[in-house]
């Protein structure tokens, strides 16, 4: 039967809620699911993400069948480059004037597709994208007219409109929007970390397992530690895992950084949201309703609840608002090449060796390795902003560049002149020592600032506040750091800087 419409189901939009799916007839349309070069190319993708994405895509073609839809997928073996090229390929068969399609994530691909309808002569239908919380145009509305864009304030308009943890009178429950202080506890081996389960892989996810080790075998990732949910139905067990096993104690723990587990006590679900195989309203209902039935403390319920139904879509908005020029921004003229531990993860520095091991080889780590171990580092070395976030987008499961950037060019990386933080997280080494137990293991001592044997961190954050010393100085909640450097003697502040200098160049090596 000839097809009406071609809708395309992209890599990261495998739900019902999709709408172009939503608002699909499965006796007339065609979904076209297709694996091709160019998305799964355009960084070197960590190999689980591919293998999480195809795995994915293809149990989702199956479930679609199995509802009736009628489903063209093309796999990479096909050797079809570009999603254009599918596009183009499946309509010499299925003649169709209309492709429909939900709007893409990033921006790359949404340019991309403005030169769809000349290339291939179609009428080109592209869906807002009704999974997020918070639409382009509501988003918009809330950034006009502000001088700044904070979060906060944000999140608390989302807890009204969707009327999550308040009291009756529209007022925060327990009378706090907010229990982040609460939340910064280090890690002193206070807790059992829960094990994670192992999950069971299926013959397909196997199958896709040997074809992406075949295919990409430079890429990052170790496939043997692959532990991904691929399906919904998986995926939401992981999540219930979550809440029985770790949602107590996420609260307390969120800042903490351990040896022992790359988890800790964080849900490992950022890669189901972004691909579409959970939805975030109800994980938000759901950690709620954990409060309610005295499962976890409102510290807990609130932190989790603040990372989506407020960090997510903030920083999709801030993407969608200020994009392309957002990707330009290099606000402290950060050009340093990366050096060649990101991608290999030899450093002695024994936390940040931790963080970019772990990012390699499981395509994960939480967000205070993300922040204030190698972002952290990245910012206080002045490394590259471009080359920074290309390293992100490539090395995390869950990247993609409207969460990755606003996170790394602006949370990380203070790139984009103070939209996403107030002021730099740039933090010492001492923030770490407090943080976690790396540093026992660590040859640095974070207890020293220059000297064989001190922590790196220490003296380059001194020398990042002194290489932008009147730029912070202008900025309020940097004024007492500021004064503090000032004070020291001009000979201190040289031998730290000239400290720094070395320590850095000992840690990444010659230029290459
Ligand atoms: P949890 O700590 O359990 O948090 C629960 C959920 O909240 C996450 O699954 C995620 O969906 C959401 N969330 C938490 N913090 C953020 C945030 N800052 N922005 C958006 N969502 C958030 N997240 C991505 O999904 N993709 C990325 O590419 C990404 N890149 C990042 C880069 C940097 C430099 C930083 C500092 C953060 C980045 N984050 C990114 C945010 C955050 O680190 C990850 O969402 C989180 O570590 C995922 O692990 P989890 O599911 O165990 O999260
Ligand atoms: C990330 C990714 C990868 C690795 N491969 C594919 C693919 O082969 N086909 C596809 O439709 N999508 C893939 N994706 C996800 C897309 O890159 C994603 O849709 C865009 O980056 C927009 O967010």
């Amino acid at each position: 039967m000839p097809a009406s419409r071609l809708v395309l189901v992209l890599g990261d939009q495998l739900s019902l809620a999709n709408p172009a799916i939503a608002s699909a007839d499965p006796g007339e349309d065609l979904l076209l699911l297709a694996e091709v070069a160019e998305e799964a190319s355009y960084v070197p993708h960590n190999r689980h993400k591919i293998a999480l994405i195809f795995s994915a895509m293809r149990h989702f073609a199956e479930e679609l069948r199995a509802r009736g839809f009628q489903v063209h997928y093309i796999r990479l073996a096909d050797g079809v480059p570009s999603l254009q090229v599918a596009l183009a390929q499946v309509m010499e068969r299925h003649p169709c004037a209309t492709v429909r399609v939900c709007e893409p994530g990033e921006y790359r691909l949404r340019l991309a597709m403005a030169g769809w309808p000349q290339a291939l002569g179609i009428e080109l239908e592209m869906l807002e994208d009704s999974r997020f919380l918070a639409s382009h145009g509501e988003f918009r509305a809330w950034a006009q007219g502000r001088k700044q864009l904070r979060m906060e304030y944000f999140y608390r308009d989302m807890r009204r409109r969707y009327g999550v943890l308040l009291e009756t009178d529209g007022q925060p429950a327990g009378g706090r929007w907010n229990y982040d202080q609460e939340n910064r506890v280090g890690w002193r081996q206070q807790r059992e970390i829960p094990q994670r389960r192992r999950l069971q892989q299926s013959a397909l996810t196997r199958e896709v397992l040997a074809e992406v080790a075949e295919a990409f075998p430079s890429n990052p990732g170790d496939l043997q530690q692959f532990n991904y949910a691929c399906t919904a139905t998986e995926a939401r067990s992981e999540f219930d895992w979550f809440l029985r096993h770790a949602l107590p104690d996420f609260g307390r723990y969120q800042d903490g950084l351990t040896e022992a587990s790359p988890w800790l006590f964080h849900s490992k679900i950022s890669m189901y949201l972004n691909i579409g195989l959970l939805e975030p309203l109800e994980l938000c209902r759901d950690v709620e309703q954990a409060w309610h039935d005295g499962h976890c403390s409102l510290s807990a319920a609130e932190g989790f609840i603040r990372q989506i139904l407020g960090w997510r879509e903030y920083v999709r908005g801030v993407y969608w608002l200020l994009m392309p020029d957002y990707a330009e921004g290099n606000g402290l003229d950060a050009r340093m090449p990366l050096p060649a531990f990101f991608w290999n993860a030899e450093t002695d520095l024994r936390c940040l060796q931790r963080a970019v091991s772990q990012s390699l080889d499981l395509g994960y780590a939480h967000h205070i390795q993300r922040l204030m171990v190698i972002g952290n580092f990245a910012l206080l070395a002045g490394l590259d902003v471009k080359a920074v976030c290309e390293w992100y987008l490539a090395v995390y499961v869950d990247a993609f560049e409207w969460v990755e950037l606003p996170n790394t060019l602006g949370m990380a990386l203070h790139a984009d002149g103070g939209v996403m933080a107030s002021k730099p997280y740039a933090a010492s080494g001492k923030y770490i020592q407090r943080q976690g137990d790396h540093c026992r293991e660590c040859r640095y001592s974070p207890s020293r600032m220059t000297g064989e044997g001190a922590c790196p961190y220490n003296a380059l954050y001194w020398r990042f506040i002194d290489r932008h010393l009147e730029a912070l100085s202008e900025n309020p909640r940097m004024g007492l750091i500021t004064a503090n450097w000032r004070k020291r003697s001009a000979a201190d502040r040289e031998a730290i800087v000239v400290w720094a200098d070395q320590a850095l160049q000992q840690l990444v090596g010659p230029p290459g």
